[in-house]
């Protein structure tokens, strides 16, 4: 190797186009120094020490929430930017009309030129990792080059980090390199130093992947989509793409496994796009005596045809990522129980007492807090005190309801797969699909209001195609096209698909469904449909309870709620329909012939109904 710089391997290390590529971004970078993380105890400690020394992080309380930090981000740096997130395949029409699309060679340049001595004066840190368990046959490992401690912390809670994740990489290992810079060196191109501030980054961004190649390059933000690149870099973007490759699912979904009275055991994954309760479903508290939930995963699934022919899946992360507003004793008191200890929180407000407060979490505000932006706060500020997108960064196995299976290498046999948005009106509160088939098109045509729609008209909906829309790596109309060949590969096998909305509302404008832990009430019909034991009708949108058939016992449902839950107005769904057709329309000649049939007979059935 011709670089200046040692590269410091360590002895395991003998996989040549790993050593040659991190020799290459090390002369392009041009660190101080370079250190391979072994994801110890002892590192942790020291990188800790150094980010609260340097004044990055606050520790928290030690009493109240030991081995837990605050870090505040810079204001402009604060969520994923997605009109600078670029699938950068050959061709253009690979990326689809759902993408920022870049030709891979001028994306390339662009980035050479960027990251020429992005590095100067900072430590490059090389970071293993595994996505899923260690070897398992699911799993895959990458390792992401990066000059923030702060990722590396973030990193070592959200995946299997360091040397045991290394040592799966052996000569003939197939691996993904991912390079993150916050794009603010401590030494300019003639010499000069430049100051450090908490949080570095830079104005220009780009979160850039590169399917064929499998590379993800990361330029200019801390936050965590952007700079974890496990996350949605590699877990969902290029983890689609190397699912369409190799005959496997990379999916936005939490798993969770239920148990039912008699002690029989289901596992569902469930899509829903941001801001639907994902977090919440994955750590639900199931109302209905008898029932048992327990977490697996709450935000991506990966799932592969596996024994007797079956779909098994894995949650591939180690850690939640989660929103904390809007997340309290009152909502998910799993989640709030899982933060005891071990948390970065970024972006949240800091107590009097050294422990954190965002909004939700309690009904009432403290009397004084230090908002997300280090300034004194008080509910009179008229300003929020957390950013709306605060996080915390927490081991999923601190949660209460974590499942065995979590471990589980070859992933947990998946029963059901649902699909929710956010619909005030049109879909029902549960309803299976005539098929996997028609499953595909409830994933495809799922979607969110953007406001609430005035009773009986369709409002202007939010497109969120499998909740996958700004994450899938490649053409969405195939990946709809691939999930269609995995129905076909699965056969009789192939899990149930239903599609559930919590959020229908009423003339008044009032939601219809208490949600929350009345919820499981869904999942167990859900189950039951599994077993073939709960009776049904066939409606024009898919297969819903017939009456008596869903399980209210111990609820109060106001008169004729149920009756507006389930009910389906054709007017207004081939109205819907219409909307479908003009979204299907931007995939051109690319959209698989099945959909089109798919909602050709939904418009049928709708007319017939009507
Ligand atoms: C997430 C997201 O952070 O979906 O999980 O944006
Ligand atoms: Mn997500």
């Amino acid at each position: 190797m011709k670089t200046a710089i040692d590269l410091n391997a360590p002895e395991m290390v003998t996989n040549r186009a790993l050593l040659h590529w991190l020799s290459d971004i090390v002369e392009l970078t041009k660190p101080a120094d370079i250190r391979w993380c072994n994801g110890s105890q002892a590192e942790w400690y020291e990188l800790t020490r150094q980010l609260i020394d340097q004044g990055v992080m606050t520790q928290l309380n030690p009493e109240l929430r030991p081995d837990s930090f605050l870090v505040r981000s810079d204001p402009d740096d604060v969520a994923r930017v997605e009109d600078r997130t670029f699938i950068c395949s050959v061709n253009e029409a690979d990326a689809g009309p759902t993408n920022n699309w870049r030709d891979p060679d001028q994306m390339i340049d662009k980035l050479r030129e960027l990251f020429d001595g992005c590095m100067r004066g900072r430590t490059m840190y090389v970071v293993p990792f595994s996505m899923g368990p260690l070897g398992g046959p699911i799993s895959q490992v990458g390792i992401q080059l990066t000059d923030s401690p702060y990722a590396v912390l973030n990193m070592r809670i959200m995946t299997r980090m360091g040397d045991d994740a290394l040592r799966q990489i052996d000569d003939d290992t197939n691996w993904v390199p991912a390079v993150h810079s916050v794009g603010m060196p401590l030494i300019d191109a003639v010499g000069n130093t430049i100051d450090d501030v908490p949080w570095p980054c830079n104005t220009t961004k780009y979160i850039c992947h590169f399917p064929e190649s499998r590379e993800i390059w990361s330029y200019g933000s801390g936050y965590g989509g952007n700079a974890l690149l496990s996350k949605k870099c590699f877990a969902l973007r290029i983890g689609s793409f190397m699912g369409k490759q190799e005959g496997w699912l990379a999916e936005h979904m939490l798993i969770l496994k239920l148990t039912n009275p008699v002690g029989k055991v289901f596992h569902v994954a469930a899509a829903f796009p941001s801001a639907c309760g994902k977090t919440n479903l994955a750590m639900i508290t199931p109302t209905i005596p008898g029932w048992k939930a327990e977490t697996i995963g709450d935000d991506i699934a990966w799932l592969r045809p596996g024994k007797g022919g079956r779909l098994f899946a894995i949650n591939p992360e180690a850690g939640f990522f989660g929103v904390a507003p809007g997340t309290g004793y009152a909502t998910n008191e799993v989640a709030m129980d899982t933060l005891w200890g071990n948390t970065i929180f970024t972006n949240v407000a800091l107590t009097d007492d050294g422990d954190v407060w965002w909004e939700g979490m309690t009904d009432k505000a403290p009397d004084h807090l230090i908002d997300w932006r280090g300034d004194d706060w008080t509910p009179s500020s008229g300003r929020p005190a957390a950013h709306p997108n605060a996080r915390f960064t927490v081991p999923v196995e601190q949660c209460p309801t974590l499942s065995d299976d979590w471990f589980e290498s070859a992933g947990v046999p998946i029963d059901a797969i649902i699909f929710g948005g956010r619909r005030a009106t049109n879909v029902p509160l549960v309803a299976e699909a005539f098929d996997w088939k028609h499953g595909v098109f409830l994933g495809a045509t799922m979607s969110s209001e953007q406001t609430a729609a005035a009773e009986g008209t369709v409002g202007a909906l939010r497109r969120d195609p499998f909740a996958m829309l700004p994450f899938c790596g490649y053409n969405m109309a195939d990946y709809w096209g691939h999930w269609l060949s995995m129905g076909k590969s699965l056969g009789k096998n192939a899990p149930k698909i239903f599609q559930v909305n919590w959020f229908r509302k009423d003339d008044n404008g009032k939601f219809l469904w208490p949600g929350f832990g009345e919820n499981s009430r869904v999942l167990e019909w859900i189950c039951r449909r599994v077993e073939g034991t709960a009776k049904t009708y066939e409606a024009a949108i898919g297969i819903v309870p017939a009456r008596g058939s869903f399980n209210l016992e111990g609820i109060e449902m106001p008169r004729g709620a149920m009756m507006k839950l389930f009910n389906v107005n054709p007017p207004s769904w081939l109205d819907e329909c219409d909307q479908t057709e003009e979204f299907f329309s931007t995939f051109g000649d690319r959209l698989p012939v099945e959909m089109t049939k798919q909602l050709g007979a939904l418009r049928r059935r709708l007319k017939k109904a009507a």
